[in-house]
């Protein structure tokens, strides 16, 4: 749908706070409604607000499923994803009702990969139970078989999904010698593979590596991608990394591979039910966990609150946005 260039600044019901920058220019091009106390709105609240507005803003943490979707007002022409995955919305739903949907690929690309890194590190090297130790003042000794952990150095790294954060991280990970392996629904071209070995068949990659970090998105058929099955055909000993998201993974099926010691740590950054995440992981020496900040630096924040700007700016001066999704 085409929309021609409006008289007064468009309404944008911006969902949570972001960067001071990206608020100003809110200010400046649009009318936007902020959320001052930042909490995660309900659908019911989002709804209201959405009354006689002509974008919305949202981040991952607002679920626009059907029907939340069948209920905007007909006057809400795009939602502005300030992220990069889009498994929040319905994009069957938008684009049904002729709405435009974007999200901000690329420019969280570093600062996820980086994530990617300190959980692999941090998993490997027991860290968050390191940490514990010195803090809790529980370290009382030094031995050589003391926090013997595993060292990534050499070893081979399965990436799930080459996308843009698979091939940054795989660029990441070579500068600790690791050969990098992965599956990917399409194989890259020559200079984007780096001579990274590519999998047809995820089966063929879960067999062949050390460490597997997770990149894809979160769709009916990544669901539960890790499960009873999958990681049964695991190297024993493979450390799990994830920074995409929760729903690849079946946190029963990990839990007890992780007891059993077969996934000999995982490092999540994402997960099911987030915040409200699977007890069991807490229990857990070998895990290490953070709560979602794969895209949380000051730079990363102000180029998504930009890119999701940019691509606002594109739908109502007319043109194409650049990272239309729907
Ligand atoms: C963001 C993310 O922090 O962009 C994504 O898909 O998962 C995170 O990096 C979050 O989604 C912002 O809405």
């Amino acid at each position: 749908m085409q929309y021609t260039p409006m008289a007064s600044k468009p309404k944008v019901v911006v969902t949570r706070k972001l960067p001071e920058a990206v608020e100003a220019r809110l200010r400046r091009d649009y009318e936007p409604v902020f959320n001052p106390d930042d909490h995660v709105y309900s659908t019911d609240e989002l709804i209201a607000l959405a009354d006689g507005a002509d974008a919305l803003l949202p981040c991952h943490s607002e679920h626009l499923d059907a029907g939340a979707i069948a209920r905007l007002p007909a006057s809400v022409k795009a939602i502005a994803n300030f992220s990069v995955g889009v498994d929040h919305v319905d994009l069957d739903a938008a684009k049904a009702r002729g709405i435009i949907v974007t999200n901000t690929p690329d420019v969280l690309s570093d600062a996820t990969a980086e994530i990617a890194l300190l959980l692999m590190l941090g998993a490997a090297r027991r860290a968050a139970e390191g940490d514990r130790l010195v803090r809790t003042g529980e370290w009382r000794l030094w031995s050589p078989a003391f926090m013997v952990g595993r060292q990534i150095t050499g070893k081979v790294l399965g990436i799930v999904g080459m996308g843009r954060v698979g091939q940054v991280t795989a660029r990441r990970a070579r500068g600790f010698d690791m050969q990098v392996h992965y599956h990917n629904r399409r194989r890259l071209p020559a200079e984007a593979e780096q001579g990274a070995e590519f999998h047809e068949r995820l089966d063929s990659l879960l067999g062949a590596c050390d460490v597997l970090s997770l990149h894809c998105p979160a769709t009916a058929e990544s669901h539960h991608l890790i499960n009873a099955e999958t990681i049964a055909r695991l190297r024993p000993g493979l450390i799990l990394v994830n920074t995409a998201r929760g729903a690849l993974v079946d946190d029963e099926a990990l839990l007890e591979a992780l007891r059993a010691g077969h996934v000999a740590a995982a490092g999540l950054d994402v997960f099911n039910g987030e915040p409200a995440i699977h007890p069991g992981y807490r229990e857990l020496d070998n895990t290490f966990l953070l709560p979602h900040i794969g895209s949380a630096t000051r730079e990363t924040r102000d180029a998504m609150g930009f890119r999701a700007l940019d691509n606002l700016d594109a739908v109502f001066a007319a043109r194409e946005p650049g990272d239309r999704v729907a």
